[in-house]
């Protein structure tokens, strides 16, 4: 994309890297922001209406700031699919940083998600998906149907040998196990099906299972080496089958945001050894990035676009936050994302650009595949000056994931 100043072939180490660009010729480069009430699901969004209008709203979601949360999941994934205009309130983790107190004044536990439906403030995300059911119609069947009530049981029953295996140290081989017993009972439940998910079309029985198979797939593959979908086809064909919702993908996240973010939420998460001795978590957190197997979808050819326009939107506020990191470094990393050549980044900088490589979230920040482009990036410039870390991420909370510094005015898009 840009010509070089001299005639050394690229690949010769002489070769001089193109400058980085600057940041306007970088914001020229950037879509808009898309808007975010109609259009895709996307987890930027404050305001989703489906084309009704704004009188029709009856529905107010609170949810977590990072998109993460499992129980707000399956409320949006739901909302998602039926096209029920909402409101988006967003609210802190504890692990995350302080609750808002507003919040803690309607929800005393503090816990998400919470709804409110026509005025009336609901918790519990089995309690919400009943109402919003009973007021707006089934999701493909209802949560009640004969069909789905042992399928609602079955998850949970996996639920519980997952966090025995996961959570618990010296449960090695009968964690796994019981987990592979419950796994089991899931795959027939899919076998028996006529497609791909648990009982015809998509329907509640699927989306009670999203939240958590999810998190089990990164999770097992990031601390186990457990390749879930490898072993148990049907639980990938459902996985494909899911991919190809748009709902689904905005609300998907990835293995390196789950294997990171469980460990506060879940108590800690016991590996079968250090990471470093793994076979996957080195490559989920340092790359390449590529072929994971946390989508099965091809990359949209914007997704360095995407990556470039989410960064754009908070560069001042990342430089702030993130000190090791000079302007410099995000332009190099930026222009290499963008055009694909490598770019040189100053001496020294290759801890503040590996520390931001890791605290992508996703969705928050943006989907799966702009991240990946965005990681892959930020590693490829830090290779060039050198192979420091950055400081490794906490297990027991995630403060270095407060939200307060990024949020947008009031009124404006996040
Ligand atoms: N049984 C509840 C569980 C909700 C729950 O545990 N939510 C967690 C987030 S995953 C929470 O809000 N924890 C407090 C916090 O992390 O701030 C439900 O289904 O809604």
């Amino acid at each position: 994309m840009f010509e070089s100043s001299s005639s050394l072939p690229q690949d010769s180490p002489l070769a001089p890297l193109q400058p980085p660009l600057s940041w306007e010729a970088l914001e020229a480069l950037a879509p808009e922001e898309p808007d975010r009430t109609e259009g895709p699901t996307s987890s930027q969004a404050r305001l989703r209406l489906f084309g009704k209008p704004l009188a029709s709203v009856r529905v107010v979601l609170y949810r977590d700031h990072y998109a993460w949360c499992p129980y707000c999941q399956k409320v949006w994934l739901w909302l998602e699919e039926r096209q029920v205009p909402y409101r988006i309130e967003k609210v802190s983790m504890f692990c995350y940083g302080a609750k808002e107190t507003w919040f803690t004044r309607l929800v005393p536990s503090g816990l998400l998600p919470a709804l409110a439906l026509d005025g009336q403030l609901i918790t519990e995300s089995d309690v919400i998906l009943q109402a919003l059911e009973d007021s707006f119609g089934p999701l493909g069947r209802s949560l009640l149907d004969p069909a789905v009530l042992p399928l609602r049981q079955l998850e949970r029953d996996l639920f519980r040998a997952w966090c025995l295996w996961l959570c618990s140290p010296g449960h090695e081989a009968e964690g796994k196990r019981r987990f592979e017993l419950q796994i089991a009972r899931v795959c027939a439940a899919l076998e028996q099906s006529p497609t791909d998910f648990f009982l015809g079309d998509f329907s509640s029985a699927d989306l009670v299972f999203v939240p958590y198979l999810e998190r089990m797939v990164s999770s097992l593959l990031y601390y186990k080496d457990y390749e879930l979908c490898r072993l148990w086809p049907a639980i990938d064909r459902w996985f494909a089958a899911l991919e190809q919702r748009s709902t689904y993908r905005g609300t998907q996240s990835d293995h390196h945001t789950h294997a990171h973010d469980l460990p506060p939420q879940m108590g800690g998460c016991h590996g079968i050894g250090p990471a470093s001795s793994r076979q996957w978590a080195p490559r989920i957190d340092q790359g390449p990035f590529i072929d994971l197997g946390d989508s099965r979808q091809p990359a949209p050819a914007d997704a360095p676009q995407e990556a470039l326009a989410r960064v754009l939107k908070h560069r001042h506020t990342l430089l702030d936050v993130y000190s090791s990191l000079p302007e410099l470094a995000l332009r190099a990393a930026l222009t290499r994302l963008i055009t694909a050549e490598p770019c040189a980044p100053p001496p020294g900088s290759d801890l503040g650009l590996r520390s931001l490589r890791d605290r992508i979230c996703v969705p928050r920040d943006m989907g799966l595949h702009a991240a990946r482009a965005l990681r892959q990036a930020l590693e490829d410039t830090a290779a060039l000056v050198g192979d420091r870390q950055g400081p490794e991420l906490p297990q027991r909370h995630r403060r270095d994931q407060n939200p307060l510094p990024f949020l947008a005015p009031p009124g404006a898009q996040p």
